[in-house]
């Protein structure tokens, strides 16, 4: 009987210095198992009881009761020393101060060409014009036929234009979304077309195979070139300053009849001449001209009734002359060191 007394005292001694080393809750629970478990060292004492004379059995009972009361006591101890330490652990390691400065977004910065676009769509929405955007992909008819270019035209050349089919294409202008707007008859028009048009040429300072452009369309009864002039007049004086005056030279479109390009003051010498103008004095902003009454015609107007004007202009060449960058490809290069300078 002492004998079991003697090797209960053992058992509990081993689980007291085991569940003293024990480091997580993990360990403490496999020590539970070894020795309170169904196949435990102390379950095992009570297995043996069958050895032990009746008489004692009450005794022995208790003893095993009471070690087994001890050692989970002593675990329960344990356990909750361990999870008071590792909440207090991860309240430090976790802590949040909420008293520090926010980190601040990371603000982006409008492309020269978007800030250049949203400048040319104030000045004419202010006009009461819409913005209204086309198909890149386009049908050699809304590129070419319907704008009065016919088949034999240079501009048509494979080597100045992305073919897809011969009769689809990279469009080469934004002028086949006024053919469509045009087709659609709601009248009177007052529009600009701005986006991405593609040509093949070479990229240099001054060209690239894919830029911008913006035109714009105005189709009424009796609109005519003063029209024309007062409205390219006032968009110059906006976009360059109010001192800008405007010129117009004669020239050739086919989609237009007559046709003219128009320049503006040199908004850095006032018209006197510099390194900025060439010494012109001038800079060639844009084209423009009366719709043709052919293109009237295929878009299906009257052109007996309605007429109007459309003029176009490149983006990217606004984007340079406004913020005196003096080559093309720094717009595309999207180095955010020179973008963020506009
Ligand atoms: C230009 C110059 C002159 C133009 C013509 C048309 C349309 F669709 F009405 F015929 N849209 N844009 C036009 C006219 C474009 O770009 C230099």
């Amino acid at each position: 009987m002492s004998g079991i007394e003697e090797k209960l005292r053992q058992i509990e001694e081993l689980a007291n210095a085991e569940i003293g080393r024990a480091e997580k809750l993990d360990r403490l629970n496999d020590i539970r198992v070894s020795f309170l478990g169904k196949k435990g060292t102390l379950t095992q004492v009570l297995k043996s009881m069958k050895d032990v004379p009746p008489e004692e059995r009450p005794q022995v009972g208790k003893w095993v009761n009471d070690t087994r009361a001890r050692i989970e006591e002593q675990m329960e101890i344990y356990r909750a020393r361990l999870e008071e330490e590792g909440l207090a652990r991860r309240l430090r390691e976790e802590e949040i101060d909420v008293t520090l400065p926010a980190k601040k977004p990371a603000r982006g910065h409008r492309h020269p060409n978007t800030i250049a676009l949203e400048e040319v769509e104030r000045i004419f929405v202010g006009m009461g014009y819409e913005v209204l955007e086309g198909p890149e992909i386009e049908y050699d008819e809304y590129n070419f036929t319907k704008l009065n270019i016919p088949a034999n035209h240079p501009a048509k050349d494979e080597q100045d234009t992305f073919y897809i089919t011969d009769d689809i294409l990279l469009r080469t202008q934004t002028s086949p979304v006024q053919a469509r707007i045009m087709e659609q008859g709601k009248l009177p028009i007052r529009m600009i077309a701005p986006g991405r048009v593609f040509r093949s040429d070479e990229v240099d300072a001054t060209h690239s195979p894919s830029f911008h452009q913006i035109e714009g369309l105005v189709i009424d009864k009796g609109i005519t070139f003063a029209d024309l002039k007062g409205t390219l007049e006032v968009f110059a004086k906006e976009l360059f300053g109010a001192d800008t005056r405007t010129k117009f030279r004669p020239h050739h479109f086919p989609f237009t009849e007559p046709s003219a390009e128009m320049d503006v003051s040199c908004f850095k010498c006032g018209g006197k001449g510099c390194r900025f103008c060439k010494g012109e004095g001038w800079i060639e902003i844009l084209g423009c001209g009366m719709v043709h009454p052919h293109v009237l015609e295929m878009c299906g107007l009257d052109p007996d009734e309605y007429g109007g004007f459309a003029f176009g202009v490149g983006l990217e060449r606004i984007a340079l002359l406004k913020y005196e960058i003096d080559d093309m490809r720094l717009l595309y290069d999207n180095d955010v060191r020179f973008l963020k300078q506009f």
